[in-house]
Parts: structure tokens; C-alpha cells; sequence
């Protein structure tokens, strides 16, 4: 063996997998796509580019006396200054000389024999480890959208999960944003303030809520700095691992009416109190179908109240059930399309039809372009491993078992993969909540399972496939008529990649309901587990 370890990724969960497996003693190699560590906060630097969680619980809960030094500028930070974190956490922690970068993981395989796995690298590396911790992300594997002559454009062609390092002038240029999720949603205001014309090309409309974002106050930070140790309770106790919600604060708070009780001049009133979050913040809107569609008539109202345009906002209101999809925080975004420069092309009504030379070809139209973004999204959860030839016991790839079933017991660990651990795979609650408490606890489980399969003298685990299938049986339940609508392209569903098995991939019962399965799982001897 090479290495104790190789760990994919220098995210947040990598760095986190590498601090704990190098303190408990393993050796351990970590493979990094990109030049510098950040994951998501590495390749996702579009204008924009935000988080929805607060500052001062978007960190490592682990460290104390680290926590006390970092100094946060916002409420909600945006993706330079996480990347700044990351990249300080790295030194202060002393990880980088373990990282190496520019370096992809191509394929691994497993040797029932030795019960080893065989990495391989894009630059014909090959290291033997005994264990894989894939710290791969959930959103790191971006979508090339099914549009003809991708490759024919001669402007210039950006993505908005890999944008350009030092940024992009936008200034006097005829620009178009293809996709309205969380990316798109977030780049269209800056893009439109540099921008000479901006069309925003929308197939389903999003329905952002704005953002609370802030500069902190003078002495804010520091009275948060001394209320951490509360903050982490907290968080740990939460269900979402988070404790001071911000962009959807009123999604945490119990509501007591039911919109459907309501007249339209009550249902009003609240917009009128608490202006786009008002629509949502009913007892009945995120668990039957009716409400949600009442709820939505009140998010047209809302946007009618802001942009001026009947048509633009009649064409911004979504057709698919609020809270289905992830939901978005924005600064500006409907504002935006009050602006001369900004368009509205509704892809309901005329379809791209191909990219050409001089932009895009519309079903009834030509739209000349000097830009196109693309923010056009991610196969997620599974993605980032399926694109990665990995083949377990017996040569099973886990591209093809994953097609068929995306499926992992508790997220962490997949039948016919011994000592591949997956640390945010499908199945864990990792994207409903905030991803970095639940990377701390994954990386946790982790690093005590090699411990004990260590301290016993045990070669390999391995997820037990009967277990798996009750586990997978057992995810989707906590998913509600909403989530799993029909009309719901939700990449939770896999549904925004064609041909992905449709199966609610999250595990939607929360984050302390996850670790006590998890607990419970342990104490039981690795229950669910098969070790050898
Ligand atoms: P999302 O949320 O998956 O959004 C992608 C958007 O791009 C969505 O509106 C898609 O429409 C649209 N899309 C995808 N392909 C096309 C084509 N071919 N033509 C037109 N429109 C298209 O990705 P984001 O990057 O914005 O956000 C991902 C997550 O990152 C987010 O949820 C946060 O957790 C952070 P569709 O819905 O597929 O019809």
C-alpha cells in the first residue's frame, strides 16, 4: 500500500476528511481537480455567487480557538470570502502540502485479495490505499445542456460552475443567461448593471425570496464570537444544523393558519407584512398540493408588486409547486427586469432550437449575441463519483449500479464498494441542510468507523445490500407531495438530467433523526455492515 487513505477533493468535507485521518494517524492522499482548495467555492465564482446560510455558522464548529481569529464582513458571505476561509483554515491547519492539485481522480478499483483500492489519476498516477473517502460534493459535476452546436458559438461561451478565475467584464456587450436556478438567479442583477442588452433565457421560472444579506455591524461579530459556544450547540441540536436561520427564517418558525382558511384580503394582509415571504409562511403551503397552488397565486401578486411589465410578470410566476425545487435567495432579481437593458425570454413559449455562430437560434427567432452563460446546472449527489469509472468488488461499476438505483446506506457507504466511503452520497441529508455541520458529522462517522475497523483488525466494510435497500426505502419517505410532484424538475429527483432514475435522493428527516440512525447503527456493532 501506498497510502492509508486517498481522499478526493478539497472542499470543505475534503480538508475536514483530510485534518481527521491525519489526526488519527493515517497517511492520506488527497486528489484536487482544481488549483486551489474550495470545491464548490472554487469553481462556482460567478458574479454573485452567495451562500444562504449565515457567516458564523457556514464554518468548521470544530475548532474553537480558530473560529475566534476568522472575521466575517456579512451576514450571508459570498463565494470570495469563503474561499478566502477555506484557503486560511488550510494553512492554519497545515493541509496543503497533502493536497495535490491540478489532478483528477480518472478511475478506482477494488482487489477483493488485498482489499485494496487502485486509484488512478489524469496524469497516470496510481496509488494503492486501503481506504477512498470520496469528498466529491453534491454539486460538482456540471450538466453540458442537451442544446445543438454547444460548440458553435463564436462569442464567448462562460459556465457559470467553472467562470473564469479573474472574473469577466460584461461591460457594452449583448449577453444571455440560459437557466434560472440558484446560479442564474444570483448572477442576472450584476450582470445586467455592466451588461449593454441582457436576455434572460427561462424555461421554468424560479421563485427566489429575497435576501436578508448585510454588512455585519461595528461589535457584531465580536458578540457572536462570544456567544459561539451557544451558536454550536444550537446548531448541533437543529435540525438543519443551524440555528439562526436567515434567507427563510419563516420556514423554521411554526405557522399557525392555514392559507386555504384564509380569504384573499387576509392572505393579502400578510403580504403586506412580511412582502414575499408572506406568501409561504402558512401551516398547510408545504404539505398539500391546493395550498401550494394558493400560495403561488399570492407569489404572482408579489411579483405584479414589483415589476412593471404585465407580460414579464405574468411570465415570471413558476408552474411547479413552491419549495419542490431548492429554494433560492436573490438581491434584486425581479427589480432586474424593471431595467431597459433586461429581457425576459420565456423558453415555454419559443424553445431554443440550436447555438449558432452569432448566438442563439430560437424556434421563431434569432437572438445575436457577444456572450452566453450557461448556469445550467448539476448531476448531482451521484455525478461527481458516476463520473469517475470506479469499480468495486468483482469489476461492478458503480456508474451502472447507480443508473439503475442511486442508492448508498446512509449516504456513507455503497453495497460491492468495500472502503469506499461516500460523504455526502445520496441518502445522507448533507443538501438539506447546512452542508458543513453535516460534512463534520459524516467525516466524524467516517474517521471512528476506520478507527474501529483499525483497533479490531478489520480489512474492509462493507454495506450489507439488504440494509442498503431498506435505507433506500426508507429516505423518500420524508419527502412530502411537494417535493416529489410531478411537475417537479427538482435535481433532488434527478429530474433536470435526462435519463436519471427519478428517486428523491436526500434524506429529508433531518439532521439529528440521520445521527441517531447513525449512533444506532454503531452501537449495534456496525449494523447493516458487513466487516471482514
Ligand atoms: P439548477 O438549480 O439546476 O438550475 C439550472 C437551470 O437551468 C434550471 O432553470 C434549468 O431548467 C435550466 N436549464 C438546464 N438546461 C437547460 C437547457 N438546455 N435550456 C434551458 N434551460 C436549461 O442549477 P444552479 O447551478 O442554478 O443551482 C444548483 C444548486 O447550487 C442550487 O440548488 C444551490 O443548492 C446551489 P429545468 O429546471 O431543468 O427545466
Amino acid at each position: 500500500m501506498d497510502t492509508d487513505a486517498v481522499d478526493i477533493g478539497s472542499g470543505f468535507a475534503g480538508l475536514y476528511a483530510l485534518y481527521k485521518l491525519r489526526e488519527a494517524g493515517l497517511s492520506v492522499r488527497v486528489f484536487e481537480r482544481g488549483d486551489g482548495v474550495g470545491g464548490t467555492w472554487y469553481w462556482n465564482r460567478y458574479p454573485g455567487a452567495r451562500v444562504d446560510i449565515q457567516s458564523v455558522e457556514y464554518m468548521f464548529t470544530k475548532f474553537p480557538d480558530l473560529e475566534q481569529e476568522w472575521d466575517w464582513t456579512e451576514l450571508m458571505p459570498a463565494q470570495a470570502e469563503i474561499e478566502r476561509y477555506l484557503n486560511w483554515v488550510t494553512d492554519r491547519l497545515e493541509l496543503r502540502d497533502r493536497i495535490t492539485f491540478r489532478t483528477a481522480v480518472r478511475g478506482a478499483t477494488y482487489d477483493d485479495q488485498t482489499a485494496t483500492w487502485r486509484v488512478e489519476t489524469d496524469r497516470g498516477e496510481q496509488v494503492v490505499a486501503r481506504f477512498v473517502v470520496a469528498a466529491t460534493g453534491c454539486l460538482s459535476a456540471p450538466i453540458e445542456p442537451a442544446i445543438a452546436g454547444l460548440g458553435r458559438f463564436t462569442g464567448d461561451s462562460l459556465f457559470t460552475n467553472r467562470f473564469p478565475r479573474d472574473g469577466y467584464d460584461f461591460t457594452g456587450r449583448r449577453v444571455a443567461v440560459i437557466g434560472t436556478g440558484s446560479s442564474g438567479v444570483q448572477s442576472i442583477p450584476v450582470i445586467a448593471k455592466q451588461a449593454a442588452e441582457l436576455f434572460v433565457l427561462q424555461r421554468p421560472a424560479a421563485s427566489p425570496l429575497p435576501s436578508p444579506n448585510r454588512p455585519l455591524r461595528p461589535n457584531e461579530l465580536d458578540e457572536l464570537k462570544a456567544q459561539y459556544p451557544d451558536i454550536r450547540s444550537a446548531q448541533w441540536a437543529s435540525p438543519v444544523g443551524t440555528a439562526r436561520f436567515g434567507a427563510v427564517s419563516f420556514l423554521g418558525r411554526r405557522q399557525l393558519t392555514n392559507i386555504l382558511d384564509a380569504s384573499w384580503d387576509e392572505r393579502i394582509a400578510k403580504l403586506d407584512e412580511l412582502g414575499f415571504a408572506g406568501c409561504f409562511a402558512w401551516a398547510d403551503v408545504f404539505f398539500d398540493v391546493e395550498a401550494n397552488e394558493a400560495a403561488t397565486r399570492l407569489y404572482a401578486e408579489a411579483i405584479k408588486r414589483v415589476v412593471e411589465d404585465p407580460r414579464t410578470a405574468e411570465d415570471l410566476v413558476p408552474h411547479y409547486p413552491f419549495g419542490c425545487k431548492r429554494v433560492i435567495i436573490d438581491e434584486g432579481y425581479f427589480e432586474t427586469f424593471n431595467r431597459d437593458n433586461v429581457h425576459l425570454v420565456n423558453l415555454r413559449r419559443n424553445p431554443i432550437s440550436s447555438i449558432v455562430p452569432s448566438g442563439i437560434q430560437r424556434r421563431d427567432d434569432l437572438l445575436a449575441l457577444d456572450v452566453i452563460v450557461y448556469a445550467t446546472g448539476f448531476d448531482a449527489m451521484t455525478g461527481p463519483l458516476s463520473r469517475i469509472d470506479i469499480r468495486g468488488r468483482g469489476g461492478v461499476s458503480l456508474r451502472e449500479v447507480w443508473a439503475e438505483s442511486p442508492k448508498a446506506y446512509l449516504g456513507l457507504g455503497v453495497a460491492g464498494f468495500p472502503n469506499l466511503f461516500t460523504v455526502t452520497g445520496p441518502g445522507s441529508p448533507s443538501v438539506l441542510t447546512n452542508m458543513v455541520t453535516s460534512i463534520e458529522h459524516h467525516v466524524e462517522w467516517i474517521t471512528a468507523c476506520i478507527g474501529h475497523l483499525r483497533a479490531h483488525g478489520h480489512r474492509s466494510i462493507e454495506a450489507d445490500p439488504a440494509a442498503q435497500d431498506d435505507w433506500a426505502e426508507h429516505v423518500p419517505t420524508f419527502a412530502g407531495p411537494i417535493q416529489v410532484h410531478p411537475s417537479c424538475t427538482s435535481w433532488y429527483l434527478g429530474a433536470n438530467v435526462p435519463g436519471k432514475t427519478r428517486y428523491y435522493m436526500p434524506y429529508a428527516g433531518g439532521l439529528t433523526r440521520y445521527m441517531a440512525s447513525c449512533d444506532e447503527v454503531v452501537a449495534h456493532g456496525y449494523q447493516g455492515f458487513v466487516l471482514t
